[in-house]
């Protein structure tokens, strides 16, 4: 047995077959004699591959195995890398080294201080001290990885390595879902049974969890009106609930007053709370009081205020549905009131767009978001209503929502899948949409142009900028998406009027292959 084929038996084990990647010539020697079970999934830059791989380790459940080229294969996908620590996904991410014998001749193309690249955006990372201990560190990257809360491992591989004869190395049965302490959750079970107007603020490890059904039932149970945590990166609760609330911006003196009126708030799998903008004062109106359950160890030490259990979101809320329901029902509270219609115009508003999408689509497609100034009209008018529908980053860094829908949309080949993606952000990675095309992934790609960076400009007079004044580097003339798209073997088209968009998009979502629809919005 070589560490290649040990390594390949573990990933067999560890139901990582797929190998996200591009790869340079340190890593080749892994792809010798490569096994038929496997597959490879090219992305034709790091970035690309890490976002694919990271859409596909959400959709699967299960960590996904990456391969980069040395120091600059690593450098491109860290953006990707960020938003995979952030969002909390499972990443096992190997990159080639050059052969062991000549690192100390500074070889072309080594990565001088590889596993220090990467941090501080990896939970573990680390360059084994021999070759045949290269089995071993994946193992230990896998279960790490999977430990909540999740993320990205890095092991940086010599080139050599792959042909040394080694041991073989058995999969094992790591269990790391953890209950809450008892005496913590008769404490938040107290405060929520005490609680006049009790609400949720529930965060993207609702849903990462498999918690869904389980939170719907506590905020039943409790009369709980329940609000999104700022930028979640996953839908955790019914947008169409009778006791959803609504979105909660990433702002401090917002949040208060969102909230006021509120004496408990319960943060479930949400920091509280991720802020934008700086913010002054108190992070709850006076007389609330927060608790919260989170897997998140280091959330926890920062939260600002209230009783935290560290713990496993699901056995957490299962553990407070166990106990007596409360004897008093409360009055059901009002939740977010139902959006308007809105009108079709000339050019077309975002609104319209995401009402017709919300029309039209099938309520077990998954969206797929990264279209920054849209995402507020899309929580008006497109409700997200299922588990595991819904995607964008937690991190805030652009790139990713592309490449993401390929992962998921590869992982789900059972669902449609819907990409909104703003103009700017589809162009740090357009290159996933060649690997939609190669892998005949059922993708409709909503190009939303605006033709410029919409969301800085309307965060500009947050930073003293009067209305109106210009702004630089926020303009984007002269992208045609679809040329972008045939160019890499994936059609589409122009939809500017809004009494076209309808048959366009009807006519987009049956087709059995990626699709572009690039709409001109205002
Ligand atoms: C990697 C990265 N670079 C820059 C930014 C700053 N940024 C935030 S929103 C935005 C504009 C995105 O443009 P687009 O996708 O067209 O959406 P729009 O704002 O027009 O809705 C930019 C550049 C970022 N968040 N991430
Ligand atoms: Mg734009």
């Amino acid at each position: 047995m070589t560490v290649r084929t040990a390594v390949l038996d573990l990933l067999r084990a560890f139901r990582m077959t797929t190998i996200f990647g591009n790869p340079g010539s340190t890593e080749l020697p892994l792809f010798r004699q490569f096994p038929d079970d496997f597959r490879y999934v090219l992305g034709l830059q790091e970035s690309v591959v890490v976002g694919m791989a990271d859409g596909y380790a959400q959709a699967t459940r299960n960590a996904a195995f990456i391969n980069l080229h040395s120091a600059a294969g690593v450098g491109h996908a860290m953006g990707n890398i960020f938003t995979a620590w952030k969002n909390r996904t499972p990443l096992v991410i190997t990159a080639g080294q050059q052969a062991r014998s000549i690192l100390p001749f500074e070889p072309f193309l080594f990565s001088s201080q590889a596993t220090e690249l990467p941090k501080p955006y990896v939970k573990w990372s680390v360059e084994p001290a021999r070759g045949e201990d290269v089995p071993h560190a994946i193992a230990r990257g896998y279960y790490i990885a999977m430990q909540p809360p999740r993320g990205p491992v890095f092991i940086s591989i010599p080139a050599d390595d792959w042909e040394k004869p080694c041991d073989p190395l058995a999969a094992r049965v790591v269990s790391s879902a953890l209950r809450p302490e008892p005496r913590v959750i008769d404490e938040i079970g107290n405060a929520l049974d005490a609680a006049e107007r009790p609400a949720f603020v529930v965060g993207a490890a609702v849903d990462r969890d498999g918690a869904w059904d389980d939170v719907i039932r506590l905020a039943e149970r409790h009369n709980a009106l329940v609000w999104v945590a700022p930028m979640s990166g996953r839908c955790s609760f019914p947008e169409n609930h009778p006791l959803f609330a609504g979105f909660l911006p990433p702002m401090r003196e917002t949040i208060v007053s969102l909230l006021r009126g509120h004496d408990v708030v319960f943060a479930l799998g949400a920091a509280a709370f991720t802020y934008h903008v700086e913010g002054f004062g108190p992070h709850l109106a006076e007389g609330a009081r927060l608790i919260q359950l989170i897997d998140d160890p280091s959330i926890a030490a920062w939260s600002p205020t209230g009783t935290t259990a560290v713990a496993s979101i699901r056995l957490g809320v299962q553990d407070l549905l166990a106990r007596a329901a409360p004897s008093s029902r409360r009055e059901v509270p009002t939740g977010r009131a139902k959006p308007q219609r809105t009108e079709a115009s000339s050019p077309m508003t975002v609104a319209f767009l995401m009402q017709t999408l919300a029309d039209i689509r099938d309520p077990g497609t998954i969206v797929v978001e990264e279209a920054p100034s849209s995402r507020r009209p899309m929580q008006t008018h497109l409700p997200i209503v299922r588990s595991e529908t819904f995607y964008t980053m937690c991190s805030g860094g652009l790139g990713y929502g592309l490449p993401a829908a390929v992962g998921v949309a590869l992982a789900r080949r059972d669902r449609k899948v819907i990409a909104l993606i703003g103009d700017g952000s589809s162009m740090y990675s357009i290159q996933a949409l060649w690997s939609a095309a190669q892998l005949g992934l059922a993708i409709t790609f909503v190009i939303i142009k605006n033709g410029r960076y919409a969301a800085l400009q309307e965060f500009a007079p947050a930073f003293g900028f009067t209305a109106g004044e210009p702004l630089a580097g926020t303009g984007l003339p002269g992208i045609d998406f679809i040329a972008l798209a045939r160019g890499q073997g994936c059609d589409g088209v122009n939809v500017s009027l809004a009494e076209d968009l309808r048959d366009v998009l009807v006519d987009a979502l049956r087709r059995p292959v990626p699709f572009v629809v690039e709409v001109d919005v205002s």
